[in-house]
């Protein structure tokens, strides 16, 4: 853990069909009528507009937990711990004294929420994304749920590349890693669609090459919020700088969205 806080935007991506695997350890465990979500932290809400599908860590452990009457919040225990002092839990004017107080109801693997599909909060992709395996993601960061936007995050568009090239390997369907990639935001040195330009152009071929995307996540950070402009939203036009806290404050408002810390 780094000494700096880091204040990230925990974004709601509500369940609309389970994975098989998922759906049978749930029978029985909630209402038919319950809401449940994936909840990715993420430091880049003005990108949201270009999410194609939602990363887990295959081998990391979840819990699906109850925060409130009817729903549901599928993250790591470890943020569901932190959550509990940060106002998000139902019961958070009794803090938990122990991990074991969490209202856990059912614990999964990675893998078994694999194929799920969600429906994220701005993302052109109205009709859902698909929950998908990626093994950088961890455990010991965030939510433990990463959402993927390749246009803007050189390790997203690496992953989405490898899923639809070995997507029988990862037991995906091939369609589920292409969905189309927006361009979100105009950069005056890397294009519209930077992750791409900076993986192509520092040849990055496989999400394993983890030093030159290091780099390129920090090249591309740096160029789209110091001189990106937003080509979509409500902020087209604005500079990203000005519009990512207007994203955010719009998302949190319409109750997709809320803060994390960690
Ligand atoms: B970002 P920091 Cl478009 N494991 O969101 C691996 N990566 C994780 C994670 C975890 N447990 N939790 C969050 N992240 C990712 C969007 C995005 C992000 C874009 C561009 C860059 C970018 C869409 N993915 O991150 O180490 C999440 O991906 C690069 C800074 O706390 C989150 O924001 O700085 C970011 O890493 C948080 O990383």
């Amino acid at each position: 853990e780094g000494v700096a806080p880091q204040d990230y935007t925990a974004l709601k991506l509500k369940v609309q069909e389970w994975a098989p695997k998922a759906q049978e350890k749930i029978k029985g465990k909630i209402p038919e009528t319950a809401n449940v979500y994936f909840v990715p932290a993420t430091l880049r809400p003005e990108t949201m507009y270009g999410q194609t599908c939602c990363f887990v860590g295959p081998k990391i452990t979840y819990g699906l937990f109850k925060v409130s009457e009817n729903d549901y919040y599928f993250v790591t225990k470890r943020a569901a711990w932190n959550m509990a002092f940060q106002g998000t839990f139902f019961n958070s004017d009794k803090f938990p004294k122990d991990i074991s107080e969490l209202p856990l109801i059912v614990e999964m693997v990675g893998s078994d929420v694999v194929g799920t599909l969600v429906k994220a909060p701005l993302s052109i992709h109205t009709s859902g994304i698909r929950v998908l395996p990626m093994e950088s993601v961890l455990a010991t960061k965030g939510t433990g749920v990463v959402t993927s936007v390749p246009s803007d995050s050189p390790d997203d568009y690496a992953t989405v590349m490898d899923l639809a090239k070995k997507a029988e390997y990862y037991g995906i369907q091939k369609e589920w890693a292409q969905l189309e990639i927006l361009p979100v935001i105009q950069t005056p040195s890397y294009g519209n669609i930077t992750a791409k330009f900076l993986v192509e152009k520092m040849k990055i071929n496989s999400p394993k090459d983890a030093k030159q995307l290091a780099e390129a996540k920090d090249l591309a950070y740096k160029e789209g919020y110091y001189k990106g402009t937003m080509l979509v939203g409500d902020y087209k036009g604005q500079s990203v700088e000005s519009a990512k806290p207007k994203v955010k404050e719009a998302l949190i408002k319409a109750g997709e969205a809320f803060e994390y810390a960690e």
